[in-house]
């Protein structure tokens, strides 16, 4: 078993799961008799509060995907869901004790298998929690598995990580992961939508990132958003926006090599920051 993982831009506090249950790929089997009614409890808090928050905010094939997750009570079985999974993209859900090194995390994204946290937060985490848990990863991240754009760019994403690592990009890469999976907007007919599990996840960001005139916005577009440095610690600064989740299987089909090598001789951007000429995009009215 490796040494517990440094993870992305934690402090060095130790990270929370027991990594000593997991197998040399980080895997664990989900221990479900071990979830108390308090956790149970947790879980049905966060999904009901978390639900009633969608509507005009999360992306439409976000809200269509949701119900296969199939467990708004209590913390669902990982088996249950893998069987709908399965059947509808080939992915897999895979127990982990919390974030896992970039490479056992791109080598599972690779194979179909999506790493989720087994252990839920405390009550008093209801509103935030720095790594991401059960709620993150399976409200946030699962649905969007079932759609089968998403899904094939989840896994082109993990092989893409995995040249990545070769190419020493991975920091790179991790932008584009963070700006699309964790905090990515889709513009729809009814104006913006998040797609991003960080934000769906979460009670505050979900309103801001769609609504808030403070964060900027701009059009998701591979070279600016690999050079955009990103928070953890606090709502995002910025949000890149697609038009359509085809775009996101779009780009992963390009050849990620030469745009490195362009973007090796060229400095970071600061979250929130814009480039001379750069124009953040207007909010949409609301409808
Ligand atoms: N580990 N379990 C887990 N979940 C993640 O989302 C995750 C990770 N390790 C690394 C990581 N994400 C990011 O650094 C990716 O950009 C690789
Ligand atoms: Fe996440």
């Amino acid at each position: 078993m490796g040494a517990t993982p440094a993870v992305y831009g934690q402090s060095s506090r130790p990270p929370r799961g027991d990594y000593s249950r997991a197998a040399s790929d980080y895997t664990c089997t989900q221990d479900y008799a071990a979830y108390t009614e308090v956790e149970h409890a947790t879980w049905r808090q966060l999904y009901a509060r978390q639900s009633a928050l969608l509507p005009g905010r999360a992306s439409s094939d976000f809200i269509a995907c949701l119900p296969q997750l199939g467990a708004s009570e209590r913390i669902p079985h990982f088996e249950d869901i893998n069987q709908r999974l399965m059947a509808a993209t080939g992915w897999q859900i895979v127990g982990v004790p919390g974030l896992i090194p970039e490479l056992d995390f791109f080598r599972l994204l690779s194979q179909r298998r999506f790493p989720v946290t087994d252990w839920i937060r405390t009550p008093q985490e209801l509103d935030y929690i720095v790594e991401p848990d059960i709620f993150h990863d399976l409200f946030g991240h699962v649905p969007l598995l079932f759609h089968p754009v998403l899904a094939d760019y989840m896994q082109a994403y993990g092989a893409g990580g995995l040249k990545a690592a070769e190419l020493g990009a991975t920091e790179l890469l991790s932008r584009l992961y963070w700006y699309s999976i964790e905090f990515g907007l889709i513009r729809e007919a009814g104006g913006l939508r998040a797609y991003g599990a960080g934000i769906l996840s979460s009670a505050g960001e979900l309103a801001y990132s769609v609504s808030s005139p403070e964060p900027q916005r701009l059009p998701l577009q591979l070279a600016r958003t690999m050079r955009t440095r990103y928070r953890i610690d606090t709502y995002q600064a910025n949000y890149f926006v697609i038009d359509d989740m085809q775009q996101l299987l779009d780009f992963a089909s390009t050849d990620f090599a030469p745009l490195y090598a362009s973007l090796r001789g060229q400095s970071a951007i600061e979250a929130g920051a814009l480039l001379p000429g750069e124009q953040a995009l207007p909010l949409p009215a609301v409808p």
